[in-house]
């Protein structure tokens, strides 16, 4: 009991410490040093128009993009139909999130103007989802080809696309249109399924890799970072005990497949700061930005002038004020330290559940 009374308490006062840093937030961008990044930020308008001051009612569409590099899948279901040896091919374009953050698929839905928003209540997910093959050649196709993917999904989506055109064009109707689909289909996503591979005799494609050129990334839209991050990205404070004291540490950190380890490190050189890293098991990458002084004078003037549109933005504004507190050096008195654990305990996995994406999920650390 003692426990659970100690950390509602915390959090009220937390709440309190929030309200008041709120109303002060220009403290912790007055220091913008002068870098490339920062002219870099000048230059850019954002095309988010607000409303009411925070409310945006429109996403940028290199926000979508990039939330759909991080998020979004082009799909393609074939299966068999009952009594009959037809097929039945039916492409998608979904985005698949915990239920807690399913506003933002209303907004992408308003942002397309087309698909459906569906919730699953019992599973704790959302998913927006695109089906129809007119608004698939219509809507989507022609979004992603103006304002294009940067991952390695921009294979999948060019391959996929191709599909939705032969369907357009009535080919898979046809044998020889099934075949190309089929044969398009062992490189998209994971590839053929068995059930599928039996059908028709298929001669698997080869999967061509998609390299970011850097210095053409260089004068992408910021809001394609914004999107990006929203997805597949974090912020995090962690406290390390030494022998007598404390130390905290901001960490900002993207987390990609290992295929998309080249991409991680062209968003490093853009924001000018960071390093990858590859896990253990060689699976997976992460963009880890720890140094304090380039959490402060880039990362954070970074997404405070591009927001993050997700609930990703409250941890965000925590880990905005731990980077003020630390720039008052409140962190080596007891009071600020204190402080600063509060704010840790209501971010991240302790205000929402951890993602769906396997490869998102981080657990609390115990301190
Ligand atoms: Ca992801």
């Amino acid at each position: 009991m003692p426990a659970t009374l100690k950390i509602n308490t915390k959090i009220k006062k937390a709440e309190l410490i929030t309200k008041k840093i709120d109303t002060n937030s220009s403290i912790l961008i007055k220091n913008s040093s002068q870098t490339n990044l920062n002219t870099k930020l000048d230059t850019q308008t954002p095309l988010i128009k607000i409303k009411n001051g925070d409310s945006p009612t429109y996403l940028n569409p290199m926000w979508v993009t990039g939330f759909t590099d991080a998020e979004g899948s082009f799909m393609l279901s074939i299966t068999t139909r009952a009594n009959s040896k037809n097929l039945s091919i039916r492409p998608s374009f979904e985005i698949g999130l915990h239920s807690k953050d399913t506003a933002i698929l209303h907004k992408i839905k308003n942002f397309f103007g087309v698909g459906l928003v569906t919730i699953r209540k019992f599973k704790d997910t959302g998913s927006f989802s695109v089906t129809k093959i007119n608004d698939l050649s219509n809507i989507i196709v022609p979004h992603f080809r103006e304002f294009p993917l940067q991952s390695q999904k921009r294979e999948d989506f060019e391959t996929w696309a191709k599909i939705v055109k032969l369907m357009v064009n009535k080919e898979h109707l046809t044998e020889s249109g099934l075949v190309k689909i089929m044969e398009l289909k062992s490189i998209l996503n994971k590839g053929l399924t068995k059930g599928t591979n039996d059908i028709l005799f298929v001669k698997p494609l080869i999967r061509a890799i998609h390299l970011v050129n850097s210095s053409e990334f260089k004068t992408i839209d910021p809001y394609w970072i914004s999107g990006f991050v929203d997805g597949d990205g974090s912020f995090s404070v962690k406290i390390y005990q030494r022998k007598t004291s404390y130390q905290v540490e901001l960490r900002f950190r993207i987390t990609q497949h290992i295929r998309d380890a080249h991409l991680l490190g062209v968003i490093a050189e853009y924001l000018e700061c960071g390093k990858v890293y590859t896990r253990a098991n060689k699976l997976a990458c992460d963009l880890e930005v720890f140094n304090f002084q380039d959490v402060l004078k880039k990362i954070i003037p970074f997404f405070q002038k591009y927001p993050l549109q997700t609930v990703k933005e409250k941890d965000f504004k925590d880990f905005s004020i731990v980077a003020g507190y630390m720039k008052n050096k409140d962190h080596l008195t007891p009071e600020g330290l204190e402080l600063i654990r509060v704010l840790k305990f209501q971010m991240n996995n302790f205000r929402i559940l951890p993602d769906i994406t396997p490869l998102d999920s981080e657990k609390p650390s115990k301190d």
